[in-house]
């Protein structure tokens, strides 16, 4: 079964193409985060996934597999996160390398494990947004329109508003998550510090940080998940 997920509030997710080492996988699973996503869009390889599900096995923090290339599937992890790109202009992004996928390993996937996500990416200059060809410019009401098609005709569980690689806008955030009435809102890009990760915290269901770790910021990682709990009332 895909671990339990629905009150997660704060994520890392480490990218298996930028180095990691005991050190810092410890500050991760030290940090009081909910989970820890693998997933990356640049140079992705099983070896690489492979080095970091390694250095991740002895902590028992449910740790996700976030599927971007049919090469890069390791089986082992908790669970697997498949992205749909709401905004691709190019149908692959959408359904085709899924397809592929099915075809490929359908027989052997425990669906059990696997969770859709639907993302709509806002940062027209980060690596996915020119790999998958997404569509702009964007209103507030097509995001919206977006993330409402995937929560009601595709029943996607999940709507991840993705700026990687810079910080978004909070109020754009709340208005989808206010839009929607099943599906959760994730939101990552950008935070890199407490007061970034408050105020996303409470526009968002949960948030994800990535490049900060690879960063000096990695000395505020446990202040944006205080920051991320504290927004939702869980600590005082
Ligand atoms: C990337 O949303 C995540 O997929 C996190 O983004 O690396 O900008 O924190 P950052």
């Amino acid at each position: 079964m895909f671990p339990e997920w629905e009150n997660w509030r704060h994520v890392v997710k480490l990218d298996p193409d930028k180095p990691s080492d005991e050190w810092l996988i410890e500050q991760v699973v030290g940090s009081g985060t909910d989970a820890i996503i693998v997933g990356g869009t640049q140079n992705i390889t099983r070896e690489k996934v492979l080095k970091l599900f390694k250095l991740l096995k002895p902590y028992t923090l449910p740790k996700i597999l976030e599927v971007s290339t049919i090469e890069s599937i390791t089986f082992g992890f908790d669970g697997y996160l498949i992205p749909v790109v709401l905004n691709a202009g190019n149908p692959k992004w959408i359904i085709g390398a899924h397809k592929e996928a099915a075809k490929l390993a359908g027989d052997m996937m425990d669906w059990k494990e696997v969770l859709p996500e639907g993302y709509i990416i806002l940062n027209p200059d980060c690596a996915v947004a020119k790999l998958t060809e997404a569509l702009y410019p964007l209103r507030k009401s097509d995001v919206l329109a977006y993330a409402r098609c995937g929560e009601n005709l595709f029943s996607l569980p999940l709507i991840y508003i993705e700026y990687s690689g810079s910080y978004g806008n909070p109020e754009l955030v709340s208005y989808i998550k206010s839009g929607l009435t099943k599906a959760r809102v994730f939101y990552g890009g950008g935070i890199d510090n407490a007061q970034k990760a408050e105020m996303m915290g409470k526009a968002a269901d949960t948030i994800v940080v990535g490049n900060m770790i690879y960063t000096d910021s990695i000395k505020f990682l446990k202040d944006t998940v205080k920051a991320a709990k504290m927004g939702a009332g869980y600590l005082t």
